[in-house]
């Protein structure tokens, strides 16, 4: 898979994919990410990415030429299944969401900032908005670099175990039953019996039963 991600702060993103399962996956050449700055798809002078809006009003808007211009290049040189804004605007993400990605080829992600777009990134160059919940960041950077992490760690040699990623809470839109390792006894606090018994079907009902009460839970404070 191809990842390219746009952005006016490319180092905010950056860091996240040089640690652990997400750096393991681009060494093995699983994903290649690449990054760039949409200053330097600037044609002006002081490579101005932003301006006021029409109509008045407060914060700055991200102009259309840059995100085209970077698009276009990127877009004569490969084909992208996908074209993504991050905003808070998009469709929440969720482990559907990803699993579709993690099944696309090459995509491009693109990192709204300040007060936004102009909406005709959206209207005409845009295939996908994606948000990462219901409260507002200051860009869409570490969103972007949220969305990546869960894509990538589906993607198949992206993670150690490959069982593993299957086996993940949400996969079947149920949280995964606790789990336990040793010691069995930690000042008193003790591992559930069930699990200790050595009886597979016993110790699977007990988490399908768990699995389930905490899925109900979840959002109780
Ligand atoms: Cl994708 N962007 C911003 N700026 N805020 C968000 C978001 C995205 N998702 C949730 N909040």
């Amino acid at each position: 898979m191809r990842i390219d991600i746009i952005s006016v702060i490319p180092e905010l993103i950056s860091s996240p994919f040089s640690s652990s399962i997400i750096k393991r996956a681009i060494e093995s050449g699983v994903v290649k990410v690449h990054f760039h700055n949409l200053r330097d798809y600037s044609k002006s002078k002081h490579k101005k990415v932003d301006d006021y809006q029409y109509g008045g009003g407060p914060g700055m808007v991200l102009m259309i030429e840059p995100i085209e211009n970077c698009l276009s290049q990127l877009k004569s040189k490969t084909s992208y299944d996908a074209i993504v804004l991050m905003t808070p605007s998009g469709k929440q993400l969720d482990q559907k969401l990803s699993n579709k990605f993690s099944l696309f080829k090459n995509i491009i992600i693109v990192c709204g900032h300040y007060k936004g777009v102009d909406q005709r990134v959206k209207d005409y160059l845009i295939t996908h908005e994606v948000s990462i919940g219901n409260y507002v960041l200051t860009g869409g950077e570490l969103p972007a670099a949220v969305f990546c992490d869960s894509i990538i760690r589906l993607l198949p040699g992206g993670i150690g175990n490959e069982t593993s990623a299957l086996n993940d809470s949400f996969q079947d839109g149920l949280i995964s039953a606790p789990i336990y390792t040793r010691p069995e006894n930690y000042k008193g606090m003790t591992v559930p019996k069930i699990l200790l018994s050595g009886n597979s079907s016993e110790i699977e009902k007990w988490r399908d039963k768990k699995s389930i009460e905490l899925s109900s839970r979840k959002n109780d404070l």
